[in-house]
């Protein structure tokens, strides 16, 4: 059995989600056209006859300006630590941002595969170029050019990477498919709505919890805090007349029910809760405790 930690890594917005969701074939990360989007390390299990893959989605690499993009940045550390292969990738035109976290991958023994993402925009000329530019830089890694959105390549790179695994028993129940709870999912659906219905700063500064989570036979019923820092943000999140939550809670209810398959009734609240971004127990109580 061939089982072991594959750790994905890599700017915001290069498709680190998109490329977990592909490989392990289930909606896990929320995906927007905003960076930024992924806040937490992720856990998702593609369970086969005689592999065990366990892929870390984690946070793209941030300059730390608050808080929390210290934990964001502590998840991406923790993912370092214990990895088994870095699934590394990255997007035509980019290099990585960040030298520190590019100069521990280079610096350990860890197998790498890099992946070039989004090759579906860009031209062969390009990456080829983005190709030898990586290989000079990681001479260790295995450049795979893909496209996690039209899931070209995604094949290659899962039996890439299954050649790095090591042979261990499997670390979880061949069942599984996550280490978080349908309410961590839930509460993520919620946000990723908010990043796609709200401008600017507005997603940025909220932060969903799951107040009540209700399993009934036919229904789950819901109750959702939609936190933001200032009350000014409290009358954009629920707009003119309410409409701008009903919204979002419509669309949330739709792939919360998607992602369950059960019926459910969500019920959202807006609250303020000041300068979250920057106080320890408000991160610890919304599920921020990397300890790296
Ligand atoms: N054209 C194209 N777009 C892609 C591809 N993969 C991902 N995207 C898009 O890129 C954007 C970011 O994708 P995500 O998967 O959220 O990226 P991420 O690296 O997880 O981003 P953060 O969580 O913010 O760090 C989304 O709009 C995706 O649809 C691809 O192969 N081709
Ligand atoms: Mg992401």
């Amino acid at each position: 059995m061939k089982s072991g930690f594959i750790n994905i890594i890599g700017n915001p917005n290069v498709g680190k989600s998109t490329l977990m969701n592909a490989l392990v074939g289930e909606n896990l990360s929320i995906i927007t056209y905003k960076a930024q989007t992924t806040r937490h390390r992720i856990m998702g299990i593609l369970n086969g006859e005689d592999f065990q893959m366990i892929f870390s989605d984690t946070p793209g690499i941030v300059n730390a300006a608050n808080r929390l993009h210290e934990q964001m940045l502590g998840f991406i550390n923790g993912a370092l630590k214990d990895a088994d292969v870095f699934l590394l990738v990255t997007e035509i035109g980019e290099k990585l941002k960040n030298e520190q976290v590019l100069d521990k991958i280079i610096n350990s023994d860890i197998p790498v595969v890099l992946v070039i993402n989004k090759i579906d925009i860009s031209k062969q000329e390009i990456v080829n170029q983005m190709t030898e530019y990586w290989q000079s830089i990681i001479p260790r890694a295995v450049i795979i050019p893909a496209s996690a959105k039209e899931r070209f390549n995604v094949d290659k790179i899962r039996d890439t990477l299954l050649e790095f695994l090591p042979e261990n028993p499997p670390y979880f129940p061949q069942d599984e498919l996550t280490d978080k709870s349908m309410r961590f999912f839930a509460s993520e659906i919620i946000r990723e709505k908010i990043l796609l219905n709200y401008k600017k700063e507005i997603p940025y500064s909220v932060e969903v919890a799951i107040d009540e989570y209700k399993e009934e036979k036919d229904i789950d019923r819901i109750s959702a805090i939609i936190y933001v820092e200032r009350e000014s943000q409290k009358n954009i999140i629920i707009g003119k007349g309410g409409q701008m939550i009903k919204k979002v809670g419509i669309e949330a209810r739709k792939d919360i029910e998607a992602f369950s398959g059960k019926h459910t009734y969500l019920n959202l609240f807006v609250k303020v809760k000041d300068n979250w971004r920057n106080n320890l127990k408000d991160l610890k109580y919304f599920g921020y405790d990397s300890k790296n």
